[in-house]
């Protein structure tokens, strides 16, 4: 028996936080809505010029993000911990790094490290700290493919590993790795999965990793099982399915429903053994929606009433 699985498998319930770019731009280009497609793959979607997103970043000032509120909502909403966006596949890294300049400390008027103070209030509020780490990047000259095939080309790994090695030194324990959209070779999976087990030896690999050099499952976006599944598993959930990323479009849905379809998506992934990773997507600013707040604490007060994990 694997006691950091069973630790991580009794986690159960933790918040998944999409922000970077993408969220400044809020699903609108050249004034109209983008409705194809995530919102954090607005880059692709929209044709937006490198250019065009470092004007984006030179207006990216986060003065609304606050990792104390973030920490004190996911307690609110009975999480047990936090996993957010590295680097989505626009490549640009939401933390501090030496391998490129195109980073939030270097490329923004915020010009500080959000993962620093959100690690560092996790620990202060007894959340665990995850990260989120795409290895498709677009900026590093990453063809997307939408049948999800994405090898990873040599000339990439050493930035790769660089940037992994920061993460996994600079912010204290990280305890679950969330890899995204690539078709690593078996040795490739192997040498990252290699380096998140030296330098983070409790941390636990989600199977985005691939060549089965996970901890645990990772099943699609918003899928539920119907029935129980063997193993440790999660559910990456987000409240609109249409989008991760802050949309200033989005309709929003009645709060009595919506909160009442994600404590039934709760239950669910709950009775058959899964873990639940449910989304917010703050605002460019950092401010988190409001409707995303309500529903989230819903589920945590129907949680207290009901429930004990
Ligand atoms: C997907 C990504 O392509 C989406 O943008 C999002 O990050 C989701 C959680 O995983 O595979």
């Amino acid at each position: 028996e694997d006691g950091r699985i069973a630790d991580w498998q009794r986690l159960r319930y933790g918040m998944f936080i999409h922000w970077g770019l993408y969220s400044e731009i809020g699903g609108v280009w050249n004034g109209e809505p983008v409705t194809k497609g995530y919102n954090e793959q607005i880059q692709m979607w929209a044709n937006i010029s490198e250019e065009d997103y470092l004007d984006v970043a030179s207006k990216f000032t986060a003065d609304q993000f606050d990792a104390a509120e973030i920490c004190k909502l996911a307690k609110d909403a009975g999480m047990k911990y936090i996993v957010i966006t590295t680097k989505h596949h626009d490549g640009f890294s939401m933390f501090h790094t030496a391998t490129t300049a195109y980073n939030i400390v270097e490329k923004t008027p915020y010009g500080k490290d959000p993962l620093q103070l959100l690690a560092e209030e996790c620990r202060n509020h007894g959340l665990k700290f995850g990260i989120y780490f795409s290895l498709v990047d677009w900026h590093q000259g990453h063809e997307f493919d939408h049948n999800n095939c994405n090898p990873i080309p040599e000339s990439m790994e050493p930035v790769i590993e660089q940037q992994l090695r920061e993460l996994l030194t600079n912010y204290g324990p990280i305890a679950e790795v969330w890899f995204d959209m690539s078709a690593p070779t078996m040795k490739q999976s192997q040498k990252i999965a290699g380096l998140v087990r030296e330098l983070q030896p409790e941390a636990m690999i989600n199977s985005r990793i691939w060549n089965n050099n996970s901890d645990f499952r990772t099943l699609g976006d918003n899928e539920i099982p119907s029935v129980p599944l063997e193993g440790a598993w999660q559910t990456p959930a987000s409240i609109y399915h249409s989008t991760w990323g802050y949309r200033s479009w989005q309709e929003r849905e009645d709060l009595e429903g919506k909160t009442k379809e994600l404590v039934q998506s709760l239950v669910s992934i709950f009775a058959r053994g899964g873990n639940y990773l449910l989304n917010i997507g703050p605002r460019g600013d950092g401010s988190i929606v409001a409707f995303e707040a309500d529903v989230l604490r819903g589920i945590g007060s129907w949680i207290q009433r009901h429930a004990s994990f």
